[in-house]
């Protein structure tokens, strides 16, 4: 493979608050405002779940990339300014917590997500790297968790999930001092997949989905779905059961029961066979 490829980076729509490119089969959710590290307001989490939801449908994207502008941030989690009682303030006036939906949807959709963190990856934009599948960061990278420094936490994904990652005492160590971490010590402590210069960071990530669309979709999907299943739940279980559901529906042994029914016989189930 031609180690420095020439990436023309293609916008699918246009947005305020984040960029969303597109390039063979890889698409790419940018946050657009470096002015204050990246920080998300409720439109730019609007924005991010709209261009989640239309990667979802579209069947020429395998692998998703979420980043931040410039050189700086990668996310430096909710636009404090925008902070208010109950939650983050929207133009329509009503405080709301909408990153939740955002990590949410990471999860939920069945191809690879990699957050390609290139600076400070601070708070809740700390927290966003942690729910994406894999994480590839430039050596400048910061992470860290500030919420009991700013008067916020988030006990969810941002504990559980991170706690699954690193453990309990690494976990408890990041949001009780509030430390922040190199990198480096990010990879040592497993919270990262790689660590590259700033200047190799979207090649090596783009490698990495390369290698990745090479992959067979459904069996990253069905692995997505099992790693979840273990820690979600009844909504894990629901989802893999989803995916069980539609792999039944493939076999012509589901079909028969179909198409008896739309035939007004009785299904013939004996003429499959059954597997050990
Ligand atoms: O905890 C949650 C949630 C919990 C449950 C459910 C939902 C949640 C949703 C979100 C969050 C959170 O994300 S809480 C944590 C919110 N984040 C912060 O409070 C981060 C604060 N920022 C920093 O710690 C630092 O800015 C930094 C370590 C990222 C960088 O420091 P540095 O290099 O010294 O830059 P700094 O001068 O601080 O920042 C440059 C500009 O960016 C400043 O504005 P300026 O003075 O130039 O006008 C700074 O205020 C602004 N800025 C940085 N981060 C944010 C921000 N403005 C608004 N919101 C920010 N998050």
């Amino acid at each position: 493979m031609n180690s420095n490829l020439k990436i023309d980076w293609i916008p699918i729509k246009k947005y305020k608050d984040i960029l969303f490119l597109f390039w063979e089969g890889i698409s790419k959710i940018e946050i657009n405002r470096p002015w204050c590290h990246n920080a998300f307001r409720v439109e730019t989490v609007n924005e991010m779940i709209d261009a989640i939801s239309i990667c979802s449908v579209r069947t020429d994207i395998d692998v998703l990339i979420i980043t931040g502008s410039g050189k700086k941030s990668f996310c430096s989690g909710g636009d404090q300014t925008t902070r208010g009682p109950g939650g983050y303030f929207g133009k329509d006036g009503i405080p709301r917590l909408n990153i939740l939906d955002f990590y949410k949807k990471i999860k939920e959709i069945p191809k690879p997500v990699i957050a390609m963190v290139n600076g400070y990856s601070i708070g809740g934009g700390h927290v966003l790297h942690v729910v994406c599948d894999l994480t590839i960061a430039s050596e400048n990278s910061i992470f860290g968790q500030v919420g009991p420094k700013v008067g916020s936490f988030d006990g969810g994904l941002g504990c559980s999930y991170l706690a699954r990652h690193i453990g309990q005492k690494k976990t408890r160590e990041m949001w009780f001092l509030c430390k922040k971490y190199t990198a480096e010590e990010a990879l040592k402590m497993g919270l990262i997949n790689k660590v590259v210069t700033i200047e190799k960071l979207e090649q090596e990530t783009i490698k990495w989905c390369k290698i990745i669309q090479k992959r067979s979709p459904m069996c990253l999907r069905m692995i997505k779905r099992c790693l979840n299943a273990e820690l979600d739940g009844q909504h894990g279980l629901m989802q893999l059961a989803g995916d069980a559901t539609l792999m039944f529906y493939l076999m012509e042994e589901s079909q028969e029961g179909k198409k008896a029914f739309l035939e007004k016989r009785d299904p013939n189930f004996k003429k499959f066979k059954k597997f050990l």
